[in-house]
């Protein structure tokens, strides 16, 4: 990404070296404002606007359809998935973990990852664990959604177990803390909040609350804080 300056894209019609054009120029390169590409029941998505919302980062936010073939996912994301983060020189960020740590990065305030090594990555291993728990979720979603004789219910039964062995290994390691790395909130809360999100939305029928009611506790306190209040995902 930091490869390509921005004036690199700068086409010009005498042929001359862009460097020559930035240095005989008064104009700064100019540049777009970030936007994140995504869409409002993605859990990774919500991940990366809760991230947004606490850091206090302005980012425009666009609803797509990551299967357009004309959408901008196809041509920013190999992967056609979302959360994508346009950045501000036009260069896009993917997947939701590699996002979530940039912006983290990117602002001083409200840091949501602690330094390197051992209790970052125990962060990210706790973001790792909720993301998988999303994965399950939205795999035995897209199965269960596709025409009955062309599902399987061997997949939607395996991966509704893996969202049961997440479930426990996330209730589990939260215990009695009040937050998922203890004291502090940060991304570990978020990644699981979000999950949990999803679980609401799409799984109704898997009582989370009442199986671990310390990760029901968990949630309301996610669910007072206004990043997670404005992005609960709409049903439908
Ligand atoms: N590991 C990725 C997962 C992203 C992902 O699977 N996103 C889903 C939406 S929830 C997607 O875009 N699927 C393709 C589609 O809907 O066409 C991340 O963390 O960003």
């Amino acid at each position: 990404m930091g490869d390509t300056a921005p004036w690199s894209r700068i086409r010009t019609r005498s042929g001359k070296k862009q460097g020559d054009i930035l240095r005989h120029s008064k104009q700064p390169p100019k540049k777009k404002n970030m936007k994140l590409l995504g869409s409002f029941t993605s859990p990774y998505t919500r991940k990366v606007r809760v991230v947004l919302a606490e850091k206090k980062i302005d980012c425009e936010f666009q609803v797509v359809v990551p299967s357009d073939p004309e959408g901008p996912v196809m041509k920013y994301n190999p992967l056609a998935r979302v959360p994508v983060l346009v950045l501000d020189d036009d260069n896009a960020l993917f997947d939701s973990p590699v996002i979530v740590e940039y912006l983290d990065n990117a602002a001083p305030n409200n840091k949501l990852l602690p330094q390197p090594n051992r209790e970052r990555i125990e962060v990210k291993l706790k973001e790792a664990l909720a993301d998988g728990l999303m994965d399950a979720a939205v795999a035995a979603r897209l199965e269960s959604v596709r025409p009955k004789k062309e599902q399987s219910a061997t997949w939607i039964a395996r991966n509704r177990a893996v969202i049961q062995l997440c479930l426990a290994r996330i209730a589990a390691d939260l215990g009695e803390n009040a937050w998922s790395m203890g004291t502090h909130f940060g991304l570990a809360d978020i990644a699981t909040g979000c999950a949990l999100g999803y679980l609401d939305l799409r799984f109704p029928d898997i009582d989370w609350r009442g199986e671990y009611p310390n990760l029901a506790k968990l949630h309301e306190k996610l669910m007072a804080r206004p990043a997670f209040a404005d992005t609960v995902p709409p049903q439908g």
